[in-house]
């Protein structure tokens, strides 16, 4: 099975992230490892801590010669901040005078809950471990899933659909996505300028008023072949493993899957994608499964079956039906305001302003490559369940017989 688990504070001295369960001879490539941390750390509205990190993955266990060896990845993230928390928050006792606490539980955010929970009058300490910084060892996982998954041919990338009220309001082609990916700025991660501009009126808005701002991100898996989930067991469907991998993510307060949510709303006609059929020798459906060839549009790489549109977001009873699998997640707005709402002090329980702490103003695009890490991390799992075996080879002959005998069907 693959699973993997991360460690660390916001401030402390790194991150630390495990991955185990990947085959062995799975290559490992440390640029494409960096680049994923460094699209997380992009976009318009971030804070000044972006400004100090420069993250990147130092990979201790799992890899040798440039490949995975079956055993677990272990990677740092090293926190370049920390330089500046040593002595606000040490591992030992330290010096009393320089903690920094934080005195009143900001509403939204971890705080209160968290300190009620494990007995502190400083949230601080949940605080440290409730921050998005945490999703920074998560993508460091989901880039090592990423590198699995695109031995097989699938590739998962995002795009931002909405910042407040700025909406993008039409598809995305795969194409468009992926060219996203390759770009050197990244403003709000959107696949139209003229959106982007409103999108980013959105943010200035927030920004000019000291409040902060949400929005709606778009994961897309391209690739993946149908059969992957199954419809049998509930905590082995694919819907519902993508709903919560994509909702533990910080902010994320929804999630959809296709079009679900206007599909509450619409008639069965309207909703569900009929099937069709290409005949032998038609289509471009006869293409290799390689990780060099391109993929063809949706499931006509692995069946003749085929569908006009993908309402269904490419999930059928909880199993892959071939077409790009589509994971929307709505984040609410950052819960640390520059203009505090009202709060308590622990201390002396009168009315106070919430703490203010630097942070961002709008993370739609970072939260948008955390949840590719989230879906892919998923993804691959499913497929190493399906096909899994000790070396990527012997995955390999799983997978390309499966797909023999799904093109045979
Ligand atoms: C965060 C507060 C800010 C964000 C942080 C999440 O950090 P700081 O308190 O150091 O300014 O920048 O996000 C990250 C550090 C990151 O890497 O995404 C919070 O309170 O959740």
């Amino acid at each position: 099975m693959l699973r993997f688990s991360t460690a660390g504070e916001s401030h402390g001295e790194a991150l630390v992230a495990t991955v185990s369960g990947l085959p062995a001879g799975v290559p490992v490539d440390q640029v494409f490892l960096d680049r994923e941390l460094w699209r997380r750390q992009q976009g318009y509205g971030r804070g000044g801590r972006m400004r100090i990190e420069r993250d990147t993955a130092h990979i201790l266990s799992g890899v040798r010669h440039g490949k995975t060896i079956g055993s677990p990845v272990a990677m740092t993230l090293a926190n370049r901040d920390w330089k500046n928390w040593e002595e606000i928050l040490p591992v030992g006792g330290g010096d009393a005078e320089k903690h920094k606490a934080v005195a009143s539980p900001r509403p939204g955010h971890a705080d209160l809950a968290g300190s009620l929970k494990y007995d502190f009058k400083d949230a601080r300490y949940v605080l440290e471990r409730a921050s998005a910084r945490e999703s920074a060892a998560r993508v460091a996982c989901g880039a090592m899933a990423k590198m699995l998954l695109r031995e097989f041919g699938v590739e998962v990338g995002s795009h931002v659909v909405r910042v407040g009220r700025a909406e993008l309001g039409r598809e995305a082609q795969w194409s468009e996505i992926a060219a996203l990916a390759a770009k050197e700025e990244v403003l709000l991660s959107c696949i139209d300028p003229a959106a982007e501009a409103r999108m980013k009126a959105e943010v200035d808005m927030a920004l000019r008023t000291g409040d902060t701002i949400g929005g709606v991100f778009e994961v897309v898996v391209h690739g993946l072949p149908p059969g992957i989930g199954t419809h049998v067991n509930w905590d082995e469907r694919m819907d519902g493993l993508l709903a919560q991998a994509v909702m533990s993510l910080q902010a994320v307060k929804a999630v959809e899957l296709g079009r679900g949510v206007t599909a509450a709303e619409s008639m069965g006609s309207a909703v569900h994608d009929a099937i069709g059929y290409v005949e032998q020798g038609t289509g471009d459906r006869e293409q290799g499964t390689g990780r060099d060839e391109p993929a063809a549009d949706g499931a006509r790489r692995f069946t003749r079956f085929s569908r006009e549109r993908n309402n269904a977001g490419g999930i059928e009873g909880g199993i892959s039906n071939g077409e790009d699998v589509i994971v929307r997640g709505y984040l609410k707005p950052i819960s640390t305001l520059r203009r505090p709402l009202g709060s308590v002090s622990f201390e002396t329980r009168e009315p106070v302003k919430a703490a203010y702490e630097r942070s961002d103003v709008c993370v739609v695009p970072a939260a948008g490559v955390a949840a590719e890490a989230m879906v892919a991390l998923t993804i691959a799992r499913l497929v190493v369940d399906k096909f899994g075996g000790d070396s990527l080879r012997e995955m390999r002959r799983n997978f390309e017989g499966y797909v023999e005998q799904i093109r045979a069907y």
